[in-house]
């Protein structure tokens, strides 16, 4: 088999740069390890940036998305009791959009099945090779066999565990990383949301966040250990810690209802430098890992995609290097900036196991003062609506 882009991964960033390039008249192929219904399945992100649904929007690819999801324009952070609204799309312009992630990857793949184009569908990568020729190869298993995808460049969309950044050698690549002691049990039920906006609690007995899919489903996280059984928290025990975490002085009344998903996620920090080796680009989690707090995630895959078709474009068309050349750091600026976000979110919001009393005093002045502040609530508000796109990302 041979193509121009080998795409190892169906996720949201294999599946909108396949789309991006097909829209650039660029030929691809999109190998992905699991079926179609494991795929669409799977519970992940729920909070699109106004950039990406803009940009989902220009490809053609957000019809359903516009009926579906629910917009917000801010969002609530609670402590000692109370709740204070924070008014994003006031503060920096731009509004949030509700829509499950697992949504998005159904519209990506419908997508890109009316194109015709190759989408293979239990087609494992095993490894990829001769990065630094100009005819790299992809070594896939599909229906038993070992094939051979040549092409002329090879996109890593395969995600944290995937092969592509393992294939690069050792010593090319400098990886970042950041473990953080705690993590999110996250559960969707079948419920209507118990409020209109999202609601990031910060308790002393930990961190919990109430979200949602649509007006009938509540998607709520809770902060756990890091190795935290699902089978440790029966739903009665998830919706009495979520009460005690989402409760308030004026009351507040948390629906509950069957409960359809249970998962434990762990929290890290990740990077990886540069975002590329000879024909081989990373992009979305292959490259980088974000704590969900600030549901940065998939928001940020949707960029480096952006940059790169556009790069590829350039490149196809012309012959043009530019933008493959600057690719890596085009993207790691912003990714670093996410990073930071993300980070000083999760440090301010969740209780650390070994944090003592004063630990627990500068959260909480860091919080009245972001409720209290224009300026310190407008700087979150960008950082959080998600700021511009670099340039070149279309
Ligand atoms: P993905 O991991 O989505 O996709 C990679 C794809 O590559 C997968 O389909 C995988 O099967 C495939 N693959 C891997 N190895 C392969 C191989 N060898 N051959 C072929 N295919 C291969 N982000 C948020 O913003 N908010 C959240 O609440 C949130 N919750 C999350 C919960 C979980 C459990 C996880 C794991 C992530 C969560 N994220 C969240 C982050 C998530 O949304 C990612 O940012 C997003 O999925 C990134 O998309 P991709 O880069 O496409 O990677
Ligand atoms: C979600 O709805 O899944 C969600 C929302 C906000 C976050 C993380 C996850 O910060």
């Amino acid at each position: 088999m041979r193509t121009q882009v080998a795409i190892i991964g169906a996720g949201p960033a294999g599946l909108l740069l396949a789309h991006l390039l097909h829209q650039r008249g660029i030929d691809s192929v999109v190998l992905e390890r699991h079926d179609r219904a494991h795929i669409e399945a799977r519970i992940r992100a729920g909070v699109l940036e106004q950039g990406s649904v803009d940009l989902l929007t220009k490809a053609g690819l957000a019809d359903r998305l516009h009926r579906e999801r629910l917009v917000h324009h801010g969002l609530e952070l609670l402590f000692d009791g109370v709740g204070h609204h924070l008014p994003l799309t006031e503060l920096a312009g731009r509004e949030l959009t509700i829509y499950g992630q697992h949504e998005l990857v159904k519209d990506l793949v419908a997508a890109r099945l009316e194109t015709g184009r190759p989408l293979l569908f239990e087609a494992s990568a095993v490894a990829v090779e001769d990065l630094d020729t100009s005819s790299p190869a992809v070594r896939f298993v599909h229906n038993g066999r070992t094939e051979e995808l040549r092409c002329d460049v090879v996109a890593g969309c395969d995600g944290f565990h995937g092969v592509a950044r393992q294939s690069v050698p050792a010593g090319a690549l400098t990886e970042y990383e950041h473990v953080y002691p705690y993590a999110w049990l996250g559960v969707l039920a079948r419920v209507a949301p118990s409020a209109e906006e999202l609601i990031y609690a910060s308790h002393d007995r930990g961190f919990a966040l109430h979200s949602m899919r649509s007006p009938s489903v509540t998607r709520l996280y809770l902060q756990v250990a890091p190795d935290e059984p699902v089978a440790d928290w029966p739903d009665e025990r998830v919706w009495a810690e979520l009460r005690t975490r989402l409760g308030r002085t004026t009351g507040f009344e948390l629906h509950d209802g069957p409960i359809v998903d249970k998962a434990v996620t762990a929290l890290r920090s990740f990077v990886v430098e540069p975002m590329r080796h000879g024909r081989l680009f990373l992009a979305g989690d292959a490259a980088h890992i974000v704590p969900a707090t600030g549901a940065k995630g998939l928001n940020l895959a949707v960029v480096d995609v952006a940059v790169l078709a556009s790069a590829l474009g350039r490149f196809f068309a012309d012959g043009d290097t530019a933008g493959l050349e600057s690719y890596s750091d085009t993207c790691l600026s912003r990714v670093w900036r996410v990073q930071h976000f993300s980070w000083w979110m999760t440090s301010m919001l969740h209780r650390s196991p070994d944090g003592d009393a004063f630990t627990r005093r500068l959260q909480l002045s860091q919080l009245r003062y972001l409720t209290s502040s224009t300026a310190a609530a407008t700087s979150f508000a960008e950082n959080y609506v998600g700021l511009p796109f670099p340039e070149g990302a279309t």
